[in-house]
């Protein structure tokens, strides 16, 4: 094992031995954030903290402000637990410590420093020479805390791998994890909870029919395609795959080891066609992560599409429904959960679908160098990120620099992202940062 990796491993043991008793004794407050990350990781210290009948208290949050700090502060927990939150915002955390209260950072954000109070135990990798962008998400941060404490099972590590998914962490070759999250992925698979294939990188390609999991594709979008119910069946009618069959849509599991290989080629051919780098449409091919204990015809049954179902849930402000699944909960909770998925991909679709259309949400400045989409009212706040990286990747728009986009009410939230022809250098961080501190916001 690396230095490093072994280092963390062994200062995170003597941190967890420290404060095993108080944990187990006193009242814990859990924190944590609302995308898919944050959620796996919420559930994994709720359902480790359950199973060991310790007591708890979940909050998810937009951000870890000033608001948020006041109200828990003084409710007078014994330990706080920030999990994918907290290092960016020392101050604040410390400004919790300062009343008694002991605060653990499980996040994996760049760290704006090392806190000076010593009641603020901060877990992050980075401080460990760990790269906490890709090698290890909150979630198996989360997962290497609780298994280190003895409160761990095969079980969570499936959790932390979902959640590494949803942080797009699978950059090793071939769209697969690295680093903390491979480590904690070998342990899932050696305890048989977790199996490892590459295939297509479709959404629902064991659950839907083919045609609907082509229409439905979000990442990889698929253009001329994702959304397009009858394009899709001609694009399948001349490839020589027959969509319907005995009057039934058809299945990727029904189709021949032929059919399957002429399906991953042309769809690659398509969109090389359509102006894709060979390396970009590639990207439709990974590593796909089986969550053996899943029912297979359900979203649960493999990591990136639990990691949707869970985004879907945090950013129409259900996350009840996300931790209910994590803690283990199926029946109504997975159907309100798919209902939800729906309701999210309806609102996205309905979106881009006026945007297709016109109307007045597209402003473009400086000859297309700018493009700013304005969709208040039209699209949650919680999910302008995600419709910006749709939006980048799509060709929607006829973008020559950043994208922006603004949701929100009464305060905005801003998105920005270049899109995927974008040749230049912009460091969108800085800019947004500068903007936000000229209008007295935070970015
Ligand atoms: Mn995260």
């Amino acid at each position: 094992m690396q230095d490093n990796v072994t280092n963390f491993l062994n200062h995170l043991s003597k941190v967890t031995s420290r404060i095993r008793k108080e944990l187990v004794d006193g009242s814990i407050a859990i924190v944590s954030h609302y995308d898919a990350d944050g959620l796996s990781s919420a559930s994994i210290l709720a359902k480790a903290f359950e199973s060991h009948d310790l007591t708890y208290h979940l909050r998810i949050v937009d951000q870890l402000d000033h608001e948020v700090v006041t109200e828990l502060s003084s409710l007078g927990y014994d330990i706080m637990i920030f999990s994918d939150m907290g290092s960016g915002q020392v101050d604040l955390v410390e400004r919790c410590a300062r009343r008694g209260t002991k605060v653990i950072i499980l996040d994996h954000h760049l760290p704006l420093r090392f806190p000076s109070n010593n009641t603020v135990i901060d877990l992050n990798p980075h401080h460990y020479g760990i790269d906490g962008g890709v090698e290890v998400s909150s979630s198996t941060l989360s997962y290497l805390f609780v298994k280190s404490l003895g409160l761990g099972s095969p079980y969570l590590t499936t959790l932390a791998i979902v959640g590494a998914l949803g942080d797009r962490q699978d950059v090793a070759k071939m769209r697969s994890l690295t680093g903390l999250n491979k480590l904690v992925l070998e342990e899932g698979i050696s305890s048989g909870v977790i199996s490892v294939e590459i295939g297509l990188r479709l959404f629902g390609l064991r659950s839907r029919p083919l045609v609907k999991c082509l229409e439905y594709s979000m990442d990889p979008f698929l253009p001329g395609l994702t959304g397009r119910e009858s394009a899709v069946i001609l694009f399948l009618k001349r490839i020589g795959i027959e969509p319907v069959e005995d009057g039934r849509l058809r299945t990727y599991s029904s189709l021949t080891q032929e059919e399957r290989r002429k399906l991953a080629t042309e769809l690659v051919k398509y969109l090389i066609n359509i102006g894709y780098s060979a390396r970009q449409a590639e990207e439709i091919f990974g590593t796909l992560y089986f969550l053996a204990n899943e029912d297979p015809s359900t979203p649960l049954y493999e990591g990136r599409e639990y990691a949707t179902l869970l985004n879907a849930c945090g950013r129409l402000n259900r996350h009840e429904i996300a931790i209910a699944l994590g803690l283990g909960l199926r029946g109504k909770y997975l159907q309100e959960a798919l209902r939800i998925l729906n309701e999210y991909k309806r609102i996205i679709g309905n979106f881009l679908a006026k945007l297709q259309k016109g109307g007045n949400y597209v402003k473009e400045y400086d000859g297309g160098k700018l493009t700013v989409i304005d969709c208040r009212e039209e699209v949650p706040t919680r999910a302008i990120g995600a419709l910006a990286s749709i939006l980048a990747s799509s060709k929607f728009l006829k973008a020559k620099g950043p994208i922006i986009v603004v949701g929100g009410g009464e305060r905005i939230k801003v998105s920005a992202r270049l899109p995927l022809s974008f040749k230049g250098e912009v460091n969108l961080g800085i800019l947004l940062t500068e903007a936000a501190k000229s209008v007295g916001g935070v970015g």
